[in-house]
């Protein structure tokens, strides 16, 4: 009987360089089959048909969760691995000293010697894809080998997966190569590295996430930042929305928030009851790939085609929009299983289940002393599905940013909003970002650690020379975005949240539009332009009072001089290659405190 897979999917495709990379990739691997890839109805039916035959994926309750499966990855395999991903340059000084650098040709033979004869029994998936709209000048097509079906399955829905892709390639030699093995999935066999002068990723040891969908934080960030900076452009770890007022007035903002610290949630926000005739069009929620235009503003696309999200914390009051996309046609992935095939998570809109099985396969009951679902566990989403989603998304040319916002997860120092008073300064206020660490990546949770940019993990070169890029945008740009920095995170003496967040965000936001366009009054501080209270519209914010506000917004001069010595610390590892405008900024503010 022939395999399940062979009657689908091209049987090859003419591209010389493909063609022959693909057989280079077969001979060392020794896969039973290769199976092309091209995106098509009967082969989204065949590939999740092979995922539940071989047990990687279980389908869902049909009727209540329509085109939804369930996964459990390696309980040793959950999220990001830092420590295991690699930039490979040809000198340690162009990696920088905030990533992990290895010889390339050193790092290449080790893992190719690891991927040797790994694909025996095996399927080699070919997966084109493009990330980006067709037509974007800043559109990049990438190749994935992979011999994970539920890779497959992922790049299908986060990417625009299939035969458009080779179509896009035509005859041109530029394409991403990206190797994927599964091997083992043992911690010790787990690289993720990175050949930035030659368009080129190699994945082992893992099948999880940001580790193995090498479009997303691979080739859309980490060789994305590296390319942006020697072709004039930005990739970035931003959300992008549009704000639309009553009027029909429409405002981008692109955010960077670290891993797991709200992109999805703000991407998505529902605004509160005050300000129901406003609308929030969802453009991306994880990444922005950003160019000046002609007409001397920046333009950002999502170069994805779905969201990766975080399921804890998602429910119908927090993310509105992310319940009804992840309501059909989706992956969840170390969530709780229910006896009547639904899912459940911490933060879920029902009550814990009586009993389920936890994202281990475990049984679990409201007295198990463990979580049910993963911290970390997600769900992959179709952004077709999404009820706010813009249009603009489809665009070539994407849309014109006109605010930037940092953010980070921090209980205490760091005020709900201020504005940075110049382009310059708002490098500084990126550069300088501090936030607790999270359960996206593997390692300790809740530490404070600087982020830059919330690129740390994924700037793909040195991330001084990163921040210099940063500084000469400026002077591409005519009309740059004016620069924020938000705290959605901050904690009262009682260690709760001093801010509701989710959708009343929408007031931060609305300050934020309005100082765009010049209309919003501020006040002058040590650390930026901030709202005064009159300025900052709280109606129907139940019981909020001016002292809470004020709470919010507090700047401790101790605690701001405690900040400045953690910020010193990544400026000292940086130092020979830190612009000196960053040195400039940071006596500025030690001069204003
Ligand atoms: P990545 O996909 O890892 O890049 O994460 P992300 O930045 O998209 O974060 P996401 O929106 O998924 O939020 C992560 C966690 O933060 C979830 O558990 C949310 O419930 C929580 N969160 C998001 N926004 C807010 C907020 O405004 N206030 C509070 N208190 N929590 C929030
Ligand atoms: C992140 O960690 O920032 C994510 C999830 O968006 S992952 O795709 O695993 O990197
Ligand atoms: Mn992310």
């Amino acid at each position: 009987m022939a395999h399940p897979l062979t009657p689908f999917g091209l049987q090859s495709v003419s591209h010389p360089g493909v063609r022959r990379w693909v057989e280079e990739v077969a001979a060392l691997t020794q896969p039973d089959r290769i199976f092309w890839c091209d995106g098509s109805e009967a082969e989204r039916v065949a590939l999740y048909a092979a995922a539940v035959a071989e047990g990687t994926l279980r389908p869902l309750n049909q009727e209540r969760l329509p085109g939804c499966y369930y996964h459990r990855s390696n309980p040793n395999d959950v999220a990001r691995v830092e420590q295991c991903t690699f930039i490979c340059t040809p000198t340690e000084e162009e990696a920088g000293p905030t990533n992990n650098w290895a010889e390339p040709a050193a790092m290449r033979s080790k893992l190719l010697a690891l991927a040797r004869g790994s694909m025996q029994g095996r399927t080699l998936f070919v997966v084109p894809y493009l990330m980006g709209p067709p037509g974007s000048p800043l559109m990049h097509m990438g190749v994935e080998l992979t011999d994970s079906i539920y890779v497959v399955l992922n790049m299908r829905i986060m990417t625009r997966m299939g035969a458009g892709a080779w179509a896009e390639l035509g005859e041109s030699t530029r394409f991403n190569r990206g190797l994927h093995c599964l091997l083992d999935c043992h911690p010790d066999r787990r690289f993720i590295a990175h050949f930035p002068q030659d368009d080129e990723i190699i994945s082992v040891g893992s099948g999880y996430g940001g580790n193995v969908l090498l479009g997303k934080k691979c080739l859309a960030l980490r060789l994305g930042s590296w390319m942006g900076r020697n072709e004039g452009w930005m990739a970035e770890h931003m959300l992008i929305l549009g704000v639309e007022s009553p009027t029909g007035e429409r405002t981008f903002v692109a955010a960077a928030f670290p891993s797991a610290c709200g992109k999805t949630n703000f991407a998505m926000m529902v605004p509160p009851d005050r300000f129901r005739d406003w609308k929030i069009w969802t453009v991306g929620d994880d990444i922005a790939w950003m160019k000046p235009g002609a007409d001397g503003r920046l333009y950002a696309i999502n170069p994805e085609a779905g969201y990766f999200g975080v399921a804890p914390g998602t429910n119908a009051k927090t993310n509105p929009n992310a319940m009804a996309t992840i309501s059909r046609d989706t992956i969840f992935t170390n969530v709780a299983l229910k006896p009547d095939g639904t899912v459940w998570w911490e933060g879920h809109d029902d009550p814990p289940p009586a009993e389920c099985l936890d994202w281990r396969g475990q049984p679990w009951t409201p007295a198990s002393p463990e979580r049910a679902a993963h911290a970390n566990s997600r769900f992959t989403a179709p952004m077709a599905n999404n009820p706010a989603l813009a249009a603009e998304v489809h665009g070539a040319q994407g849309v014109p940013i006109d605010a930037i916002i940092f953010g980070g997860r921090r209980a205490s120092t760091v005020p709900l909003v201020f504005q940075a008073f110049n382009w310059s300064h708002g490098v500084f206020l990126g550069a300088t970002m501090g936030s607790e660490t999270t359960a996206a990546a593997a390692g300790a949770v809740g530490q404070v650690r600087r982020d830059p940019m919330a690129m740390l993990p994924f700037c793909g070169y040195n991330m001084g020379r990163y921040f210099r890029h940063w500084l000469d945008m400026r002077k591409r740009m005519k009309f740059p975005p004016r620069v924020f920095h938000v705290n959605w995170f901050r904690k009262g003496a009682d260690g709760r949240f001093l801010w509701p967040g989710f959708g009343e965000n929408m007031r931060v936001l609305k300050w934020i539009t309005d100082r765009c366009r010049g209309r919003a009054g501020g006040q002058e501080t040590a650390l930026g332009w901030v709202p005064c209270f009159e300025d900052f519209d709280t109606a129907g914010l139940d019981g909020f009072t001016r002292a809470q506000f004020d709470e919010l917004q507090a700047m401790n001069a101790d605690e701001w001089r405690r900040e400045i010595l953690q910020q010193d610390e990544l400026f000292m590892r940086l130092y020979q290659f830190l612009p000196k405008e960053m040195i400039f900024q940071r006596e500025l503010l030690v001069a204003r405190l």
